[in-house]
């Protein structure tokens, strides 16, 4: 089984990206094949400063080794080290329609906030880099938070229109999202998602404990003092315990039960010690991680090892379309 995921080094990772999707890497390493990836050509689809973007892409391979991935057991690499991914969205994008790129909510969420002028071509195209980046490896399995499931539905639908034109070329990703955290809100609004790119209200992993600890104090509850997960009437106490039950690996009933007769602070500094506990020990593995630039050699590494498969995909599927390829 192949299994594949990336994160866009946008901004500082939050912990919407740690609960969501981070943490979870690891899990599947002696499930089947790991590609990991950074997605740097995705970060570009925004506006973003060089230095960020590059300190960024640093620090999210830091943060992948930092979480337990194993270099030995995973292939990690930058999206643009690897130009078959570049390569075979030029083609798939053409078997992707308008419409079906128009109907995009992370499209429309991101557009929204633009006008026509500034909103690049590439943001509009999003999925079909996205599509690449799933196929070329064969992809089985893609571990992603709740908002990238339309996305890899997409894939889905490429995969079976390609396919039905050119025989069984490609391979069918199935998203798979975590029963619990898969879409961590907004601390100062529980309304909206925890976003790196509109960042209020979030907990980033580089926050220091004793920030934390006041965001975690200060998140917004809702009237009434019952700690009981309810989305619609209680949307704050529902994500702190969402937070708490990703954290420490139990389900939304455990967490509840743990919680019953609780008052709002108590519960609060609860949910403030887990995430406390869970973070440091990440900031110093990444920290460590940083200093000894152990990154850089894994990043190589892994372009080679992705290459090799990437390589071979892309081959296939220009022979399909009826590329004349000049090596086999
Ligand atoms: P941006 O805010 O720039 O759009 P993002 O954080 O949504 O960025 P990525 O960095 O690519 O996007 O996300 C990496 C992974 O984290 C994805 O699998 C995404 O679904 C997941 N993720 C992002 N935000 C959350 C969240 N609030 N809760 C749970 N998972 C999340
Ligand atoms: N679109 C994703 C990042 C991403 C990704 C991928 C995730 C780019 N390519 C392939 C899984 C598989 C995001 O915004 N979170």
């Amino acid at each position: 089984m192949r299994i594949l995921s990336g994160i866009k080094p946008t901004g500082q990772l939050t912990l919407g990206n740690y609960l969501g999707a981070l943490k979870h890497f690891k899990d599947y390493q002696n499930q089947g094949e790991v590609f990991i990836f950074i997605a740097d050509l995705h970060a570009l689809t925004l506006p973003i400063d060089s230095k960020e973007l590059n300190e960024n892409s640093r620090d999210i391979a830091c943060y992948y080794l930092a979480s337990g991935l194993d270099p030995k057991k995973t292939t990690i690499f930058l999206q643009s080290s690897v130009s078959e991914h570049a390569e075979l969205s030029a083609i798939l994008q053409n078997y992707i329609y308008m419409g079906e790129l128009k109907r995009m909510t992370q499209f429309k969420d991101k557009s929204k906030k633009l006008n026509d002028s500034s909103i690049g071509l590439g943001l509009f195209a999003y999925p079909a880099l996205m599509n690449a980046d799933i196929v070329l490896y064969n992809t089985d399995i893609v571990p992603v938070g709740e908002d990238q499931m339309q996305h890899v539905e997409l894939t889905h639908d490429l995969v079976k229109r390609f396919n039905h034109r050119y025989g069984d070329i490609l391979v069918n990703p199935k998203a798979q999202v975590q029963k619990v955290g898969a879409r961590i809100m907004s601390l100062s609004d529980p309304s909206v998602k925890m976003s790196k790119s509109d960042p209020k209200g979030d907990i980033f992993l580089k926050d220091d404990e004793k920030t934390i600890r006041k965001k975690i104090m200060s998140a917004k509850t809702d009237s009434g003092s019952e700690i009981k997960f309810d989305k619609e009437n209680k949307p704050g106490i529902s994500n702190l315990l969402t937070i708490y039950a990703a954290t420490k690996d139990i389900t939304i009933p455990e967490a509840e039960a743990k919680f019953q007769g609780y008052r709002y602070g108590d519960f609060k500094k609860a949910v403030a010690d887990a995430v406390v506990e869970e973070l440091i020990p990440f900031q110093q593995r990444y920290k460590q991680i940083l200093e000894d630039k152990s990154y850089l050699k894994v990043l190589k590494d892994g372009r080679d090892k992705a290459k090799k498969v990437a390589h071979q995909t892309l081959l296939k599927v220009q022979k399909a379309v009826g590329i004349l390829t000049l090596d086999e």
